[in-house]
C-alpha cells in the first residue's frame, strides 16, 4: 500500500513542476460541492517526468490540458493521486472535481462546521479539495471565486483581497479573491457561513490602513472583544520587537466550533477553533484569556514566519513552529508577568515534551522520516523548538537575534527555505559560529547534566564541574556534544549578593573556577531554564530553601521549590508512611508571607503535575505517585492552614485591583483554596466560594476542588451548573471535564452515562478531548486504576475514532504509546490495549504509525 510508506528528509528532490497561478471556483453544496480549478504549469528542468498530482477521497469529474479535455486513458487514477503523462513543458491545466464537505468528519480540507463551510488545508489537506502539487516548495498565486446560497450563506470568504462580488441566478451569490503574495497550498482557505462581525482597523508602522475583521456566531460579537485587542497589541509588538509589519489590507478571523487543533494560519484568513477566540469574563478563566491572547498572537507572527518565508519541505516544520512559539512566547512574556509565562512554558515541557523525548515516538525538532506528516505537530516541534530558538537568542543576545531576523528576511522573503538557512543568516549577521550548535536540529532525546562542584577554602576558590550525557545516561561523545548554554548565578552565602554569568558547554565535561569566595556560594543553575535538559546536581535542602528566597532569577526561585517538593514525592512513592519534615512548613510559610507577586507566588505553592514527576521516576506505579501527591497536600494544607486561610480571605476581600492584578490575586486565592479544600469542613467554603463567584475562574476553582475532594455537593454544584450553561458550547466542555476528573468508584458508569448525554459528540473534538482527554490527563487515580479500564476506556473511545477524526484519535493515545514509565503490571495492561488496537481493521495511517512505533 504506497500511502503507508514512509517518507525521509534525505530524499527531498526538487518539484518536477511548478504552478505559478492557480484561479479556483467553489459551486459549495453539503454534499456535492465542485470545484474547478485553472492552473499554469510549467515543468522545471529538462527531465520527461509525467506530472504527478495529489488528490484522496476526490470525485474526479474532468481534465483539460490546455484545450483539449483528456480521456480516461490519458491519465492514471490512484486512491492517492492523478498522473498526467504530459509532454509539453508549459500548459493551462483545467480540473473539475466533486466533493462531499458534509461526510468530512476528518476535519481536513473542506468540510462543515455547523451550519457553516471551511477548511484545513495543513498540513496535506489541499489535496482533499482537488488534484494538486501538495507540498509546500510549489507556491502559487491563487484567485478564488466561492459560489452559494445568498440567505445561508451572506458571507464568503477566502485568502487576500475582494475583487468582485455579484448575484446570480437561483438565490445564489458570488464573491471573488485574489491573494497577491504566492503561497503554498497548505495556506488556501475558504469560509462560507452567516456571522456576527466585529470590525476594527490599524494602521500599521507603513502607514498601511488595514481592516480587521472577526467572524463569530451570531450572538457571541460581545465575545471577540478580547481576541480583537489582542491581535492589535500583537501587530504592535511585531513592528516594536522585529520591524514587521502586516502586508494586506485586511486581516480576518473566523471562529468555528468543530476544529481539529488551535487555530491555522491562512494568508490574510485565519482560521480558529472558537475556544482560542471567544470569551467573556462570566465563561471564560484567566487562563482561558491569556491562551487566546497567546494563540491569536501566534497566528499572527505567522504571516512573517511561515508565510512570507515558508518551510521547503515538511520536515523543516519546525523553521517555522519553532520560531513562532518562541515569538508568541515572548509576546505572552511582554504582556503578562514575564517570570510566570516562563514558568508555565517549562511546566509544558517537562511534563509532556520530555516524555515524547524519552517515548517511541521520540524525533529531533527536524523529524527525518515520517509517514503521516499530522502525527508531527508535536511538542517536540513547537515546543522543543521554541527552546532552541531561545537557545540561539541567549547565544546571540537580543541585538545579535534582531540582526539574524532580519538577514533571513532580507534573504528569504517569498521562498520556502530550510532550518539550516534559518541558523545560518543568524550566524552570518551575529559572527556567532553555529556549527556546533546545528546538532540540536538532528539529535532526539532530553540531554541530561551532571553537575558537581567543590570548594577551596584555603583559596578562596569555587569549581563547578558539567558534563552533558545523552537520554541513556551516557557521556556524550566529542562528535555528539551539543552546544548548551548554562546561564547561572553564584550566591554569596554571606552577603546574598549574586554574580550572573553565561556558561557555554560544549565539550563532553567542562570545569569552571571562580575566584575571591570565603565562603561555598550557592549556583542558581539554568536561569530562565537557558536550555532543554535535565539536570543532576544534588543540592542540600538548605541550599535550595536560600535559593526559593535569595535567587535573582525568578524561574529559579520558583524552580528551586519544585526540586523540593519533587524530592519529598520521590521519597513518599518509595515509602507511603515516610515522615515528611517540619522545614517544609517553614519554608513554604515564608514564602506564602513573602510579599511578592501574588501570580509568582500561587506557582511556588503549585504543587509539580503528575506528569512532571513522572518522568522524573523510573518505572513509577502511578497509584503511588497519586497517593504521595495527596500525602503531600495534605501535609502542607493541615501544616500551613492558618496562613493559607489568612491569605485566602485576603485575596478575597480585595477590591480596586488592575486587570493585572486581579488575575494574580484570583490565581493565589485559588490556589490556597485547593489545599484548604482537602481539609476537614471544605464543603463549606468551596459552597460559599461557588455561591459568591462573579466569574468563571472562581467557580471552576471551586468546582475543581469538589471534584478532586469527591464532596457531597458535588452532583447538586454540577446539575447547577449545567442548567446555567448549557448553551454556550466553550462552558459545556468545562462541564464534561470537570465531571471527567470527578475521584470517585463510580467513574466508570459516569463516564459511560456521559458519553451518551445528549449534549456529548464524539465528532466534535473540543468535546471528545473534554471528556475523553480530560479522564486521561486530569484523573490519574482511575485512569491508571489496577484494573486496567481506565486503558481500555480509553482504547474503546480511540477505536471510534479511528473512522471518524484519525487525528484526534492519534492525539489522545499518546498516554498508551508512552507506557514504558509505568510499573510492569501498568505496561502489560497498556500493551494489551494497544495490541488490540492494531488488529483493527482499517487503521488509519495516523494511528498505525504511532502503533508501529509502540509495538516494534
Ligand atoms: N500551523 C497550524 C497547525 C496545523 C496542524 C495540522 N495538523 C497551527 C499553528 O501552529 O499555528
Ligand atoms: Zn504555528
Amino acid at each position: 500500500m504506497s500511502e503507508f510508506t514512509p517518507r525521509y528528509l534525505a530524499d527531498y528532490q526538487v518539484s518536477a513542476f511548478t504552478i505559478s497561478t492557480i484561479d479556483l471556483t467553489f459551486e459549495l453544496d453539503d454534499t456535492a460541492t465542485k470545484v474547478t480549478s485553472v492552473m499554469s504549469v510549467k515543468r522545471q528542468g529538462s527531465g520527461e517526468e509525467p506530472l504527478v498530482l495529489d488528490g484522496e477521497h476526490l470525485t474526479l469529474l474532468s481534465v483539460k490540458i490546455d484545450q483539449c479535455l483528456l480521456s480516461a486513458s490519458d491519465y492514471y487514477l490512484s486512491a492517492t493521486g492523478l498522473e498526467i503523462p504530459v509532454r509539453a513543458d508549459e500548459f493551462q491545466l483545467t480540473i473539475v472535481t466533486e466533493i462531499n464537505p458534509q461526510d468530512n468528519t476528518a476535519l481536513e480540507g473542506l468540510f462543515k462546521s455547523g451550519d457553516a463551510f471551511c477548511t484545513q488545508c495543513e498540513a496535506e489537506g489541499f489535496r482533499r479539495i482537488t488534484y494538486y502539487l501538495d507540498r509546500p516548495d510549489v507556491m502559487a498565486v491563487f484567485t478564488s471565486k466561492v459560489i452559494a446560497d445568498k440567505i445561508k450563506y451572506p458571507y464568503l470568504l477566502s485568502n487576500g483581497n475582494k475583487i468582485a462580488s455579484g448575484e446570480l441566478d437561483n438565490g445564489k451569490h458570488f464573491v471573488q479573491w485574489h491573494d497577491p503574495f504566492p503561497k503554498p497550498c497548505y495556506l488556501f482557505a475558504l469560509v462560507a457561513g452567516d456571522f456576527d462581525l466585529l470590525q476594527d482597523s490599524y494602521l500599521t508602522s507603513e502607514n498601511r490602513e488595514v481592516a480587521l475583521e472577526i467572524f463569530v456566531d451570531k450572538g457571541n460579537l460581545a465575545k471577540a472583544e478580547h481576541a480583537m485587542a489582542s491581535l492589535k497589541n500583537a501587530m504592535a509588538w511585531d513592528e516594536e520587537t522585529f520591524s514587521l509589519a502586516y502586508d494586506l489590507d485586511i486581516y480576518m478571523i473566523v471562529a468555528v466550533d468543530f476544529f481539529n487543533m488551535g487555530a491555522m494560519e491562512n494568508k490574510g484568513l485565519n482560521v480558529f477553533n472558537s475556544k482560542y477566540v471567544l470569551a467573556d469574563t462570566e465563561s471564560a478563566t484567566d487562563v482561558d484569556y491569556y491562551n487566546i491572547e497567546a494563540v491569536i498572537a501566534h497566528e499572527y507572527f505567522h504571516n512573517w514566519t511561515g508565510n512570507r518565508v515558508t518551510c521547503r519541505d515538511w520536515f523543516q516544520l519546525s523553521l517555522k513552529e519553532g520560531l513562532t512559539v518562541f515569538r508568541d512566547q515572548q509576546f505572552s512574556g511582554d504582556m503578562n508577568s514575564k517570570t510566570v509565562s516562563r514558568i508555565q512554558n517549562v511546566r509544558v515541557l517537562r511534563s509532556q515534551q520530555f516524555a515524547e523525548d524519552a517515548g517511541p515516538m521520540a524525533h529531533p525538532i527536524r523529524p527525518e522520516k515520517v509517514m503521516e506528516m499530522n502525527n508531527f505537530y508535536t511538542l517536540t516541534v513547537y515546543e522543543k523548538g521554541s527552546e532552541v530558538i531561545r537557545m540561539i537568542h541567549t547565544l546571540l543576545g537580543a541585538e545579535g537575534f534582531a540582526k539574524g531576523m532580519a538577514l533571513y528576511f532580507e534573504r528569504f522573503d517569498g521562498m520556502a527555505v530550510t532550518c539550516d538557512d534559518f541558523v545560518n543568516a543568524m550566524a552570518d549577521a551575529s559572527k556567532v559560529d553555529l556549527t556546533q550548535f546545528k546538532r540540536w536540529y538532528s539529535q532526539s532525546g532530553t540531554p541530561h547534566l551532571k553537575v558537581s562542584e567543590s570548594f577551596d577554602p584555603e583559596a578562596n576558590l569555587y569549581h563547578l564541574t558539567i558534563s552533558q550525557h545523552n537520554q541513556a545516561g551516557e557521556l556524550s561523545s566529542p562528535q555528539s556534544c551539543l552546544h548548551i548554554p548554562v546561564k547561572m548565578e553564584l550566591i554569596d552565602a554571606d552577603s546574598g549578593i549574586g554574580q550572573q554569568q553565561l556558561l557555554e558547554l560544549t565539550a563532553p565535561e567542562q570545569t569552571w573556577t571562580f575566584e575571591h569566595y570565603q565562603a561555598k556560594p550557592v549556583v542558581a543553575l539554568l536561569e530562565d531554564f537557558s536550555a532543554p535538559v535535565k539536570v543532576d546536581f544534588e543540592q542540600t535542602d538548605l541550599a535550595l530553601e536560600v535559593l526559593m528566597l535569595a535567587a535573582s532569577d525568578g524561574f529559579c526561585r520558583w524552580d528551586a521549590g519544585q526540586k523540593l517538593l519533587s524530592r519529598y514525592l520521590h521519597k513518599l512513592v518509595l515509602e507511603p508512611g515516610y515522615a515528611l519534615p517540619a522545614s517544609l512548613i517553614t519554608i513554604f510559610s515564608k514564602i506564602l508571607q513573602k510579599d511578592s507577586d501574588p501570580a509568582f507566588t500561587a506557582e511556588q505553592l503549585t504543587l509539580p503535575a503528575f506528569g512532571e514527576v513522572v518522568d522524573q521516576i523510573h518505572q513509577v506505579d502511578p497509584l503511588a505517585l497519586v497517593n504521595a501527591l495527596k500525602t503531600l497536600k495534605g501535609f502542607l494544607a493541615k501544616g500551613l492552614q492558618e496562613p493559607l486561610s489568612a491569605c485566602y480571605h485576603n485575596c478575597a476581600e480585595k477590591t480596586a485591583l488592575s486587570h493585572q492584578q486581579a488575575i494574580g490575586n484570583r490565581a493565589l486565592k485559588n490556589i490556597c483554596l485547593s489545599y484548604l479544600a482537602v481539609l476537614p469542613g471544605a464543603d463549606t467554603l468551596v459552597a460559599a466560594q461557588l455561591s459568591s463567584a462573579a466569574n468563571m475562574t472562581d467557580t471552576l476553582a471551586a468546582l475543581n476542588a469538589s471534584a478532586y475532594n469527591n464532596l457531597p455537593a458535588f452532583d447538586s454544584q454540577m446539575s447547577a451548573f449545567e442548567s446555567k450553561w448549557h448553551d454556550t458550547p466553550l462552558v459545556v466542555d468545562k462541564w464534561f471535564t470537570i465531571n471527567a476528573s470527578l475521584n470517585s468508584d463510580d467513574i466508570f458508569e459516569r463516564l459511560a452515562a456521559l458519553l451518551k448525554h445528549p449534549l456529548f459528540s464524539i465528532k466534535n473534538p473540543n468535546r471528545a478531548r473534554a471528556l475523553i482527554g480530560a479522564f486521561v490527563s486530569a484523573n490519574p487515580q482511575y485512569f491508571h486504576c489496577q484494573s486496567g479500564r481506565g486503558y481500555q476506556f480509553l482504547a474503546e473511545q480511540i477505536k471510534r475514532l479511528n473512522e471518524i477524526n484519525p487525528q484526534v484519535a492519534s492525539r489522545l493515545i499518546t498516554p498508551l504509546i508512552q507506557y514504558k514509565e509505568y510499573d510492569l503490571s501498568r505496561q502489560q495492561l497498556m500493551l494489551e490495549q494497544l495490541k488490540v488496537l492494531r488488529a483493527l481493521p482499517q487503521l488509519s495511517k495516523d494511528l498505525l504509525e504511532k502503533l508501529d512505533a509502540a509495538l516494534n
